[in-house]
């Protein structure tokens, strides 16, 4: 099974994310013993929420290129959006993002984004919230989903379904499956 570990850091202590780091895992093994097989990360130095450099091939194809650079922006961008960061230099909060193939032919019908806090990929005790989304007809596009207040700003609404969304949609193409 594969997966992607994102983790953000506010090391400016300005109460902001500032750097974004994508982990493409696969599993392998006992839990504990995943695999990290690539990389790609997003800084955004004045903290605006929109990423002023990044690198990455988060489509696996062995280049980097216009197409990875658009799809990390718009992840990474939104990522921020969710307000899910560690202060300074921690590693204890992170997002796992996995997607799901109910039909078995190669087309994810759902991406799961859970927010995990504390140490322990695979513990439950860590998963703090989560949310999904559905591509229940197979199109590659994302139909429905469900979630809670993503962003943290006390409401659930639209705002909250459009991230999700845009997040599972983005995954998606990064086909890490
Ligand atoms: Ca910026
Ligand atoms: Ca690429
Ligand atoms: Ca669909
Ligand atoms: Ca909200």
């Amino acid at each position: 099974m594969r997966y992607l570990k994102v983790t953000a850091q506010d090391r400016t202590g300005n109460g902001r994310a500032d750097s974004v780091l994508l982990e493409f895992y696969e599993q392998v093994g006992r839990p504990g013993e995943d695999r990290l097989v690539n990389k790609a990360f997003a800084v955004d130095f004045d903290a605006d929420g929109k990423v002023d450099y990044k690198m990455g091939d988060v489509t696996h194809n062995g280049k980097e290129n216009s197409a990875d650079q658009r799809l990390l922006y718009r992840f990474a961008n939104n990522y921020l959006k969710l307000r899910w960061f560690n202060r300074g230099a921690a590693w204890g909060r992170y997002l796992k993002v996995i997607a799901e193939d109910f039909h078995d032919d190669g087309a994810p019908n759902v991406v799961r984004l859970q927010l995990h806090e504390g140490s322990g990929m695979t513990s439950e005790r860590t998963l703090s919230a989560w949310h999904a989304a559905f591509d229940s007809n197979n199109d590659g596009e994302i139909d429905a989903s469900v979630q809670g207040d993503v962003n943290h700003d006390g409401l659930i609404d639209k705002a909250d379904e459009k991230l999700v969304r845009v997040l599972a949609a983005t995954y998606l193409k990064f086909r890490w499956y």
